[in-house]
């Protein structure tokens, strides 16, 4: 299947193969470092469905801002996040992202642009529209965008904030990461729809269907959608047609899959479709790829190295950054 490389520059389709494989990368070493006892707690990787996490991030600006999910490494570094101070947040270090507190499922970085992944499902969806709300309000030149699966499609909070995000026209993209699974429940079981992108049209804005495993496409398809949005021409709602080809989360044996159906969505992999353009299109070499594979790898020894010798938080400041207080003002 052909990756359409026309009109993106040079140096835009080698970073978008670069953060692909880092996120890859990032991911299967995060589970190898999981199994000899590096990281605690659950990891949900994206391993299949890197193209919609860079496509989008690399079209988003520096300011703009971004909802995500408890599959959400694929996002981060999209928009550039920093693998080392991921690793550290995965294996619970002072370091990490967020002190080492939250783990994989609620990394958030507000420098970065990250408003936080999330862990209950479609949550942050409602928050993304807020975050849209205010640049609207205050007259900001940002969008905000959220990443949500095909399962966060048929919770109400979605519903709810799509509707006001196309009453209000708010500067919102909607991304749907459609991997054709929510946990064990295959899309045909969990909506009476394949295509979730219909769904805007209830809403009154655009819904768009492109291939989740062609990072340009999505490229193009979210930076239309951002440039709406910044025009005032309100919410766009993608959906990205894709497959995660690891479980739910690591360990899960994943029985409900047919037969033969990771092979198939195999051949259509983001990175190696990708990669073959760029050889087609003398961009770049074999041998330039396998450079990008080897300095990624180098990139993530350091990332585990630095994850490692880390600190991990004390119990004494096990109350900083809680802000829920008791009826009597004691902070807990
Ligand atoms: C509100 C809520 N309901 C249920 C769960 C349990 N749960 C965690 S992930 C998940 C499936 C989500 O599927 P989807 O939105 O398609 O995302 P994917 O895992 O495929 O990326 C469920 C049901 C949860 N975390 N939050
Ligand atoms: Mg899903």
């Amino acid at each position: 299947m052909i990756v359409d490389l026309t009109g993106l520059a040079p140096d835009l389709l080698k970073e978008m193969y670069r953060r692909m494989v880092l996120v890859r990368e990032f991911e299967l070493r995060a589970i190898a470092e999981r199994r000899i006892g590096l990281i605690p707690g659950f990891i949900h990787a994206s391993i299949g469905q890197e193209a919609s996490a860079v496509g989008v991030g690399m079209a988003m600006r520096a300011e703009d801002v971004f909802t995500s999910t408890h599959r959400g490494h694929g996002h981060l570094i999209g928009k550039g996040g920093d693998v080392a101070r991921m690793m550290a947040e995965l294996a619970a270090r002072s370091t990490g992202y967020c002190g080492g507190r939250g783990g994989s499922l609620h990394i958030a970085d507000f420098a970065l642009g990250s408003l936080g992944a999330n862990g209950i499902v479609a949550g942050g969806i409602p928050i993304a529209v807020g975050a849209a709300l205010a640049f609207a309000m205050r007259g900001e030149d940002r969008v905000a965008v959220s990443f949500f699966g095909d399962g966060a499609a048929n919770e109400g909070a979605f519903h709810e904030a799509l509707n006001l995000a196309g009453l209000w026209r708010l500067p919102v993209v909607f991304i749907c990461e459609n991997n054709l699974y929510g946990e064990g429940t295959p899309q045909h079981k969990q909506a009476p729809i394949a295509d979730l992108a219909l769904r805007a049209e209830s809403y009154a804005f655009r819904g768009v269907i492109v291939d989740g495993n062609d990072a340009p496409a999505v490229y193009r398809a979210a930076s239309e959608a951002l440039s709406q949005a910044r025009q005032g021409l309100g919410p766009t709602l993608i959906e990205c047609k894709t497959y995660r080809w690891h479980g739910h989360y690591e360990g899960d044996p994943q029985v409900y899959k047919p037969a033969g159906e990771l092979q198939e969505w195999q051949q259509r992999c983001p990175i190696v479709r990708l990669g073959a353009a760029l050889i087609a299109t003398n961009i770049l070499s074999e041998a330039d790829l396998e450079a990008i594979r080897q300095s990624v790898r180098a990139q993530l020894d350091e990332a585990v190295a630095y994850a490692r010798r880390s600190p991990h938080p004390q119990p004494e400041e096990a109350l900083a950054g809680v802000y829920a207080e008791t009826h009597n003002g004691k902070v807990f």
